[in-house]
């Protein structure tokens, strides 16, 4: 620890404890480590089951009229705070020890701030709560989140802006994605103009779970702004031009950038006299969730990630910028000079519920049962489920296909549906994985978080698919612990006292361990599925989906 912080909490006689935040899809989860980063306190708040006046389905609000406009009402996000941090205390955990806090965020989702509302973040009254204190500090109720599909026509614009998507990508990281905050924020300002004229500031998900901390209005840190559409990738400055093909004076509303990992200032008295925090204790920026589940697994060189959960996420570190033509380039959480790659596939984990309660009576064991019942590469048969608007590929529906590749309506049994389901979702990320360069080798070793992490029946097909080592990093829940690796990271690093990632962190966290291993038949059983599966996706595509 610096000296300054060994003072502060040496006269108390107290140990450090570093509090991670994750404001995901589904939930808000806490969690608190101790100085080594061991686990010593978590809770959660689940939106659907625990926050039921919102309304929401799996965290989220469609529009009836048109279901690719997916959003969460912000003020729920506000409320699950106030209940987290209360069902922090009851558990036990002593909130005056917390020295840092830091936090991830579901990406790309926007939350707009009405004028003024500084003010209120600024003198929040101890004595109440939260959420009726803010609740009319957001000029747009619900906030796009990363769901949300329905902005094709302002990518479009936003890439002609540039020159095109190459361009954009290029310039972004990225080329147009509905999801982008761009695009979303194009969509508000084009469609809600008075609310867009009302607001005062726009924050990420991240940034806006870290001014609650702040009471002041956090800036957007590179990793997570990389997320937008609007930041140069290499200057990791707001491209002029995209701000003015999206919306006018937006620089002014979205605040400055900056590093990820950035001690930010103190924690809001609101915070110190309602929870007992340290008067002391920093507030570090937060990211997204997926570049904190990079910090939270500690990727090395030849290390790929996998996230099973809502959207299902790849990620791997990367040392120069690349000029992708799908999938993401997004700064680095870790090293202010390099960069992680991402995929994100939306029909993740409720795509493979709806086929377990469909096909196995909603029950894990009767699936995994079903799924040992056929061989290795399922007789050929592929199966594709998008019960969203996917991203990567853009495509929407079931697809069937026999080993001839001829559609079928139906597959024989509901084993094959299962395990075509399971092969489909990991054949289909190694097709796009190997369509950005990454070759699989010797070395490589695949990383697995996320709530399917811990089936390992997934994890052996998963293995085989791509004929690598499959590891797990213990307490799962990476992108939660990420942050709270953040926040003790990002104070060291402030106070200069073993600013190194590897220091304060990889060398403290216990190492991933090997969960399963490939079978000798995997590659020559899955190589030809992956040709297979670029196949139908070109004959997907060129019926027209998009
Ligand atoms: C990544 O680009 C995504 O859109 C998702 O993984 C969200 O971050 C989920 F929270």
């Amino acid at each position: 620890m610096g000296e300054q912080h060994q003072e502060l909490f040496s006269a108390i006689d107290m140990p450090n404890t570093y509090l991670g935040l994750d404001l995901s899809t589904q939930q808000l989860k806490g969690v608190i480590v101790d100085e080594n980063l061991n686990k010593l306190f978590e809770a959660s708040v689940h939106f659907d089951l625990e926050l039921q006046e919102f309304h929401t389905h799996g965290g989220v609000l469609r529009d009836k009229e048109n279901p690719r406009e997916v959003t969460a009402p912000t003020v729920m996000w506000v409320k699950a705070l106030d209940v987290l941090l209360d069902k922090l205390q009851v558990c036990g955990a002593d909130l005056n020890t917390v020295a840092a806090i830091s936090g991830s965020g579901q990406q790309h989702g926007t939350v707009y701030w009405t004028n003024g509302s500084h003010k209120t973040l600024k003198s929040l009254d101890p004595s109440g709560f939260l959420h009726t204190q803010l609740a009319s500090c957001f000029s747009i109720v619900n906030s796009p989140v990363w769901m949300d599909s329905s902005t094709t026509k302002q990518c479009k614009k936003l890439e002609k802006s540039v020159g095109g998507a190459q361009e954009l990508a290029e310039l972004t990281g990225s080329k147009a994605y509905e999801r982008f905050s761009g695009p979303q924020i194009a969509k508000i300002a084009e469609n809600r103009p008075g609310a867009y004229q009302n607001t005062e500031r726009i924050s990420l998900v991240s940034s806006f779970a870290c001014s609650l901390f702040l009471g002041a209005y956090a800036p957007i840190d590179w990793s997570d702004g990389s997320g937008m559409n609007l930041m140069d990738i290499k200057t990791k400055k707001w491209s002029e031009k995209c701000l003015e093909a999206c919306a006018s004076d937006l620089e002014s509303r979205l605040g400055s950038t900056i590093p990820s990992g950035t001690e930010l200032g103190q924690i809001s008295n609101y915070y110190v006299e309602r929870f007992g925090f340290n008067s002391k204790c920093r507030v570090v920026s937060f990211t997204g969730d997926n570049p904190a589940s990079l910090v939270g697994l500690c990727l090395r060189k030849n290390d790929v990630a996998i996230s099973m959960g809502t959207s299902d996420t790849l990620f791997l570190s990367l040392s120069e910028p690349k000029n992708l033509t799908e999938g993401h380039v997004l700064a680095s959480p870790i090293n202010n000079d390099a960069y992680m790659v991402l995929l994100c596939f939306k029909n993740g984990s409720l795509t493979r519920e709806r086929i377990r309660n469909h096909y196995a009576n909603g029950s894990w064991d009767e699936f995994n049962t079903l799924l040992e019942r056929t061989p290795k590469g399922n007789f050929g048969y592929i199966g594709l489920y998008f019960d969203e608007q996917e991203i990567l590929p853009w495509v929407q529906g079931d697809y069937k296909f026999d080993k001839n590749g001829v559609q079928m309506e139906k597959f024989p049994s509901r084993e094959i549906e299962i395990k075509a389901l399971v092969e489909g979702q990991f054949i289909a990320k190694r097709a796009h994985a190997e369509q950005l360069g990454f070759i699989i080798g010797p070395e490589t070793r695949i990383i697995v978080t996320g709530g399917a992490s811990a089936n390992s029946t997934l994890l052996q097909i998963l293995s085989d698919v791509f004929n690598a080592p499959v590891y797990t990093q213990e307490g799962a829940n990476s992108a939660v612990l990420g942050a709270a690796y953040q926040a003790k990271h990002g104070i060291m690093r402030n106070q200069n006292s073993g600013g190194d990632f590897f220091h304060s962190v990889v060398n403290t966290v216990k190492p991933a361990k090997l969960a399963c291993s490939p079978h000798k038949d995997a590659y020559e059983t899955y190589t030809p599925m992956v040709v297979q599966y670029n196949n139908i996706m070109k004959q997907i595509l060129s019926n027209g989906t998009k």
